[in-house]
């Protein structure tokens, strides 16, 4: 039997598809004259297990997204293609990556509660006694979150895992739980407190065990967050090149009203390069660079004109699983600040006009308050600058328009 790989299929709007009348799974049975039988993405919490798409196909059923991820041959890749209906037909493949380089300090043993350092540097204590977060939905597209940690439990919401083999949303890797707690690490006398220490966080698991994804799993979290109130994607994860489809599904939860936050990766490079890999490229995703404890940009942060806004990353004190603490280092760590300090500067202004509390303006609101790095305005190292939770939570005006974002 010839092999067959899993492939994403975007199809064309229904609006401007040659067949406007028939669905897209009948479109692709009669382009490849066989049947493919599909799981409905939105539906996978109630499954006992997680499809294996080299298997089985899964169904993206979003009118704006749609997208089928279906096991294919080589001659039905080539029918596929030459169908009007279809936009792109790209390889799936494991090649999305937890963002995280040096191995930090593994075991560490936290005597009273501890402010990390990259949490007092953008300057989240200053905004608790107005707000922690409370009740804004933060997902963490990871390897899964250690629900059972002391710091995460109180502010643990639910979660689910799309990865092949793995059920449950709990975090097997570390990376997962790590990222968690720096975004909402809870007040709790003991450990380390997070970001925003009384957001809810969501378990949205798209890494394996191994801390590496396929594309189609993330695609499909991307669709749960959009249908299940997510406020604020945190995604310490990424590639250096992605399927089309990410991005479309990507601009579909920004055009929702969800913020997105990505790693903007560890590729280093040299200043005047680009090397942001995806999603954090895209216009819809805010990316994050990492620096260190001097406020330099970390060797190992890769760079480039999207980097929208920087955060500490190097040495980052958070929780892992069984209860323990460790310090890592990676844009990986980064994003979370950024994702915990949107949750507060959304929760400050849940009251307010909807001009101050779409997505949009949130966004506006991160990039102007930040304090500025390196030469003065955005450049490709730090963005706008590392990311002030405090003066983000506490703006009362929004500029109608900021150069260089939506
Ligand atoms: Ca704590
Ligand atoms: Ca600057």
């Amino acid at each position: 039997m010839e092999t067959k790989q899993s492939y994403i299929i975007v199809f064309k709007p229904k609006e401007k598809r040659a067949d406007k009348k028939t669905d897209k799974q009948e479109i692709l049975s009669k382009a490849i004259k066989s049947r493919i039988e599909f799981l409905d993405a939105g539906i996978l919490d109630t499954m006992p297990r997680r499809p294996d798409t080299s298997k089985i196909g899964l169904d993206v059923n979003e009118y704006e997204a749609p997208i089928l991820v279906v096991p294919l041959n080589k001659d039905e890749v080539s029918a596929v293609r030459r169908n009007p209906n279809v936009a792109s037909v790209e390889k799936d493949a494991r090649e999305v990556f937890a963002l995280y380089t040096v191995e930090g300090q593994e075991g560490v043993t936290t005597t009273a509660e501890t402010v990390p350092w990259g949490i007092d540097r953008i300057r989240a204590p200053l905004a608790w006694d107005l707000t922690k977060g409370k009740g804004i939905k933060v997902a963490v597209l990871d390897s899964g979150i250690d629900f059972t940690h002391p710091d995460i439990v109180p502010n643990y919401k639910g979660g689910i895992s799309f990865v092949t083999n793995e059920t449950s949303p709990r975090d097997f890797n570390r990376h997962g739980t790590h990222v968690a707690g720096t975004i909402g690490a809870a007040m709790n006398d003991s450990g380390v407190i997070g970001v925003a220490p009384s957001a809810y966080l969501y378990a949205v698991k798209v890494l394996g065990a191994n801390g590496s994804g396929n594309w189609s799993w993330l695609i499909a979290g991307l669709e749960w967050c959009i249908n299940n109130g997510i406020q604020v994607i945190n995604m310490s994860l990424g590639g250096s090149s992605a399927p089309a489809a990410l991005q479309t599904m990507c601009d579909l939860a920004w055009n929702r009203g969800l913020i997105l936050v990505a790693a903007a990766g560890n590729e280093d490079g040299s200043d005047t390069g680009d090397t942001v890999g995806y999603p954090a490229k895209y216009e819809s995703v805010i990316a994050v660079s990492n620096i260190t404890n001097a406020n330099t940009l970390s060797p190992s942060s890769s760079r480039g004109p999207k980097v929208e806004l920087c955060a500490p990353g190097t040495n980052v004190l958070s929780t892992v699983p069984a209860g323990g603490f460790s310090s890592l280092t990676g844009t990986s760590m980064a994003s979370p600040h950024v994702a915990g300090a949107a949750a507060l500067a959304l929760s400050t202004h849940r009251w307010a006009p909807d001009e101050l509390t779409s997505n949009v303006a949130i966004r506006r609101l991160l990039a102007l308050s930040a304090d500025n790095l390196g030469v003065p305005n955005r450049d490709r190292l730090f963005g706008f600058g590392r990311v002030d939770a405090e003066e983000a939570a506490f703006s009362l005006s929004v500029p109608s328009s900021v150069p260089g974002l939506p």
